[in-house]
C-alpha cells in the first residue's frame, strides 16, 4: 500500500508543479481594448495539495481527497510589496466560501496560494458565507476588504431553507495576514451586495458604492449602483443612498448591476469597471462594462460606452453558474499597465491586460448607447461614413502595404 501511496503522491506533485509553472501567453488578436490570456490564472486545482489531502500514509492510506474545493473565483486584487496579490474567493465542496491570498511576480502567471487561508474574524452575528472581497488601499492608511456576508433570513419559516440576507462585511489589515473585523455596513436597503469603499475621503467622510436590493437574487426596487457617505468606518452607516448608475430597460444591465473593484483615479475622472445582468431564456447573463465619473462630483457619470466591455467567450461560458463574467479586482501597475482579474461562470479566475491609456480611450471615445435600434444604426452609419471618406480612402491607398501590392 505504502509504495502505491508514494507513487501516487509523486505523480500528483509532478502534475501540480507543472500546473503552477505554466507560462501564460496572450490569446490571439485582441480587440485593441484589452488582451485575454490562454490559461486561467487560478482554478480549484491550483489550491495546494496539502489543503486537499491528508498526506500521511498511515491516516490516509488511499491518498484520498479529504477536503474538496469546488471553485476559485471573484478575487480582490492589490499590488503589495512588489507582488501581484489576489484575495480569491475559494469555495469548498460544502458551498462555503472563504478568502485565500495567492501571489505572482508578474500578474499573469505563477500564482500560488499562501500556506493558510485568511482567518476572518466574525461579528456578534456569525457569517454563514463570505465572498467577493473588494480590496482598497484607503488614504487613511489601512487596506480595507469589503465583502458579502450572507446569513439565513431569520424571518423565514423552517420550510424555507433558501431565504438569505446579504450584507456588506468590512475588515481591515496592514499586512494582509491579520484582519480586524469592523461592524457590517448599515444602509437603508434590506440587502446589499457589491459594496465598494472609495479610496479617498469625501468631505471628510468615508464614501461607499453600494448595490441596494430588495431580495437575495432579485434586486427589485434596487439594482442600480448606489453611493453614500458615512462619518465612521468602525460602525459604518449610510443614511442616504442615491443611485448613480441605474438599471435601464433593454440594456446589458437591465436586471441589475454592481460595481467591480474600487475606481481608478485619472486626470479625466474616476474610471469604473462594473458588471451588468440581464435575463435570458437560458438564465441570467453577466457581462462587464465601464464608465467614468466626474473627478469632483462622484455621483455624476460623464462617460459611458454603449454595451459591454467584456462578455463570456469560449470556456468562460460554462461552469457552475454559466454565462457569467464577474470582476472585483484590478491593478494599475506603475508602468501604466492595467491587470483586470475576472472570474468566468463562477468557476475560475482569468486575467486580461490593457493600459490606462487604452482604457481611457475606450471609455471616452466609444459611442454612448442611443437606447434604441434607430440610434444604434445612426452610430454605425457615422463610423462607416467616416471610414469611407475620400481623405481616409487616400490614406489607405497610399499606405506602404498598398503600394507594395501594386
Ligand atoms: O453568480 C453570479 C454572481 O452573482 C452575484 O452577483 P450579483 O449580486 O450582482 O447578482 C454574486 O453572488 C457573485 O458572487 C456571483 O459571481
Amino acid at each position: 500500500m505504502s509504495g502505491k501511496f508514494f507513487d501516487r503522491l509523486t505523480a500528483m506533485e509532478k502534475r501540480q508543479d507543472a500546473l503552477l509553472a505554466l507560462v501564460n501567453e496572450k490569446a490571439e488578436v485582441g480587440n485593441g481594448i484589452f488582451d485575454r490570456y490562454k490559461n486561467p490564472v487560478l482554478t480549484a486545482v491550483h489550491t495546494p495539495l496539502f489543503w486537499r489531502y491528508d498526506l500521511n500514509s498511515k491516516t490516509n492510506p488511499f491518498l484520498m481527497e479529504r477536503f474538496g474545493i469546488n471553485a476559485v473565483l471573484n478575487p480582490g486584487a492589490i499590488k503589495w510589496n512588489d507582488k501581484f496579490l489576489l484575495v480569491a474567493r475559494v469555495e469548498a465542496s460544502n458551498r462555503k466560501s472563504f478568502f485565500a491570498v495567492a501571489e505572482s511576480a508578474n500578474g499573469v502567471d505563477g500564482f500560488h496560494f499562501w500556506d493558510y487561508p485568511v482567518v476572518m474574524p466574525e461579528t456578534g452575528d456569525p457569517d454563514t458565507n463570505t465572498y467577493d472581497m473588494r480590496l482598497v488601499q484607503h488614504e487613511d492608511g489601512w487596506i480595507y476588504g469589503l465583502f458579502c456576508t450572507e446569513r439565513r433570513d431569520p424571518a423565514a419559516p423552517v420550510s424555507d431553507q433558501t431565504a438569505a440576507i446579504a450584507q456588506c462585511g468590512i475588515a481591515r489589515t496592514r499586512d494582509m495576514v491579520q484582519w480586524e473585523r469592523l461592524n457590517d455596513l448599515v444602509t437603508p436597503s434590506p440587502q446589499q451586495r457589491n459594496v465598494v469603499l472609495h479610496p479617498e475621503f469625501v468631505n471628510g467622510k468615508y464614501a461607499f458604492y453600494t448595490r441596494p436590493q430588495d431580495k437575495f437574487i432579485e434586486a427589485g426596487s434596487g439594482g442600480g449602483i448606489g453611493f453614500g457617505l458615512s462619518d465612521s468606518i468602525e460602525s459604518a452607516r449610510i443614511e442616504k443612498e442615491i443611485v448613480i448608475d441605474p438599471k435601464v430597460y433593454h440594456t446589458v444591465y437591465e436586471a441589475k448591476n454592481g460595481l467591480g473593484p474600487a475606481p481608478i483615479k485619472t486626470k479625466y475622472g474616476w474610471l469604473h469597471l462594473a458588471h451588468g445582468v440581464r435575463n435570458t431564456a437560458a438564465g441570467l447573463r453577466y457581462v462587464l462594462y465601464m464608465f467614468m465619473t466626474d473627478l469632483h462630483d462622484l455621483t455624476k457619470v460623464i462617460y459611458k460606452p454603449a454595451g459591454y466591455f467584456m462578455a463570456p467567450e469560449g470556456e468562460e461560458r460554462t461552469g457552475d453558474v454559466s454565462n457569467v463574467v464577474f470582476s472585483n479586482g484590478w491593478i494599475l501597475n506603475d508602468d501604466g499597465h492595467v491587470y483586470i482579474y475576472y472570474a468566468s461562470s463562477d468557476t475560475r479566475i482569468h486575467v486580461a491586460t490593457s493600459t490606462l491609456d487604452q482604457l481611457l480611450d475606450y471609455v471616452m471615445n466609444t459611442p454612448a448607447d442611443g437606447y434604441n435600434s434607430a440610434e444604434t444604426v445612426k452610430t454605425l452609419n457615422r463610423i462607416i461614413g467616416k471610414n469611407q471618406s475620400e481623405e481616409l480612402l487616400q490614406t489607405v491607398l497610399s499606405s506602404p502595404a498598398n503600394k507594395k501590392a501594386k
